[in-house]
């Protein structure tokens, strides 16, 4: 190893692993400070030509994996991608030249002036985070929102000023690589199985969840979904889980340690320190997202702007205007009384459960994709007292099919076959509603793309029942 590590500017040598959007934009941020620069990915270089020119551009050399050994010695911090994990052989073999590698949230903490907020949690984070960006919008902050949700946080807090505010959303990918990483506020929403095929227990995913704290001091604050049962364990049980930062909580119902909470209808704040007085914050009725999961989401979004000072007039107001995202119980159509919701976005089955208990109305649902080798029993059952009828779709068919009843259960082999039999077996006040519960490369290119397929899959049902 060469030089201080860690800085990330003209002083270094370092090399970015994977070149996906976490990777292109640490090799655009990290030139711009002055660093010299490597990439490399496993995968083949005709596939990343387009890859390799933008870069080039940039003055960063592509190293493909067998040609490293040179290299190395050179190098003084390695910044990773989260899709490729710490036991990835290529990754075994940079540590082992002894080279400190860090997840890409890490350096974009370190290149940060600005306070950070961050957000975790296996279902949620990207609404919540997405909200808790309108919120302090709302509340006049210049705010700057990545991370998971889609662009990479280095872009964002290269840019950020000192008085603005960064909002990221974090994924237990991201946490694993860190060493540092601070968050002025983090919140963690909820912690339901998932990544199995990346992790090896439940245990060890919510350890990388519980990253988000670690760093934590007391001038922080951690904020925390006490109806969760994993996330409660942090308020009650295990000392050596202990937040190191002043701890939120918030819940649907009023208990001891409850600071936001919903009491006859209304959200209300009553932080268990300081005045005792109840603060109203606004009636459950002006959340403007479907479902009792996004009411959740709306607990932490608020209850992190109240920990950042936010006037709650201005929480209100953000709360009031935001709309669901792109493929997240998306209204899509509408024809003959049957709604058409794209939920494409549900990537685990708890996400399915969700999705389900947010309609009163009976749902046909198209479920399967690529499994993660998680446990498809609870929604087997949700979905028997939930689902009227279930569109099997995907790799995952099969495994899911053992728990759903047969009579209930049809195949589809693409997403117009999909969207064909799902209408065929609703009637008017029904919802067809796509919520996959896995990921989406077996058949499409990314999760956004799978919603698309649906939204483009109906529209032509819309269009071929009109003649
Ligand atoms: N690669 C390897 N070896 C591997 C795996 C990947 O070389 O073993 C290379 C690939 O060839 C590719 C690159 O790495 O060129 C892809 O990197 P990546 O998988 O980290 O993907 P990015 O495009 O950089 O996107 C990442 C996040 N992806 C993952 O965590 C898998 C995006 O989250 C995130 O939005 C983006 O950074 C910007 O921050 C997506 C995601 O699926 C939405 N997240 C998971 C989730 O939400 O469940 C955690």
């Amino acid at each position: 190893m060469s030089g201080p590590s860690g800085t990330f500017d003209a002083r270094e040598r370092v090399l970015v692993i994977g070149l996906g959007r976490s990777g292109r934009a640490s090799c655009a941020v990290l030139r711009a400070r002055g660093a010299t620069v490597f990439a490399t990915d496993e995968r083949e270089p005709e596939a990343l030509a387009d890859t390799i020119d933008e870069i080039g551009r940039l003055g960063v050399p592509f190293v493909p994996p067998q040609r490293l050994a040179e290299l190395l010695p050179s190098v003084s911090t390695a910044v990773l991608s989260p899709g490729i994990p710490l036991n990835n052989e290529l990754v075994r073999r940079i540590q082992a030249a002894r080279i400190p590698v860090y997840s890409e949230i890490e350096a974009a903490y370190r290149i940060c002036r600005a306070p950070i907020v961050a957000v975790s949690g296996t279902k949620g984070k990207t609404t919540t985070t997405a909200l808790i960006g309108a919120l302090f919008r709302s509340a006049g902050k210049t705010t700057r929102v990545g991370g998971n949700i889609g662009n990479a946080l280095i872009g964002e807090t290269f840019v950020a000023e000192a008085d603005d505010w960064v909002i990221a959303e974090v994924s237990s990918f991201q946490l694993e690589a860190i060493r540092s990483f601070k968050p002025r506020i983090s919140a963690l929403l909820n912690v339901t199985p998932d990544h199995l095929d990346r992790y090896h227990s439940m245990d060890e995913y919510a350890e990388a969840k519980f990253r988000i704290f670690a760093n934590q001091g007391p001038g922080d604050t951690f904020v925390g979904n006490l109806d969760d049962p994993i996330v409660a364990e942090l308020a009650e049980g295990d000392p050596s889980k202990r937040i190191p930062a002043r701890a939120l909580w918030y819940g649907f119902a009023a208990r001891r340690m409850t600071a936001l909470y919903v009491v006859r209808g209304r959200i209300v704040f009553a932080p268990p320190t300081g005045d005792p007085r109840p603060v109203d914050i606004m009636p459950v009725e002006d959340v403007a997202l479907p479902g009792r999961h996004n009411l959740s989401n709306v607990l932490a979004a608020v209850l992190v702007g109240l920990a950042a000072g936010l006037d709650p007039e201005a929480l209100r107001a953000g709360v009031r205007s935001f709309k669901p995202l792109d493929h997240r119980l998306q209204g899509v159509a509408e024809q003959n009384g049957v709604s058409f919701v794209d939920d494409s976005k549900s990537t685990n089955p708890s996400s399915v459960i969700a999705a389900l208990e947010s309609f009163d109305r009976p749902v046909v649902l198209i479920v399967g994709g690529k499994s993660k080798r998680t446990d498809f029993r609870a929604m087997g059952d949700a979905i028997k007292h939930r689902a009227k009828a279930v569109v099997l779709m995907g790799e995952a068919a099969d495994e899911i099919a053992q728990f759903i009843e047969p009579s209930k259960s049809a195949r589809a082999d693409s997403m117009e076959d999909a969207v064909t039999i799902a209408r065929g077996l609703a009637v008017s006040g029904d919802v067809v509603l796509l919520s996959p519960g896995c990921a989406s490369f077996d058949m499409f290119a990314s999760a956004e793309a799978r919603g698309e397929a649906f939204t483009e899959a109906v529209r032509a049902t819309v269009a071929a029942a009109r003649g």
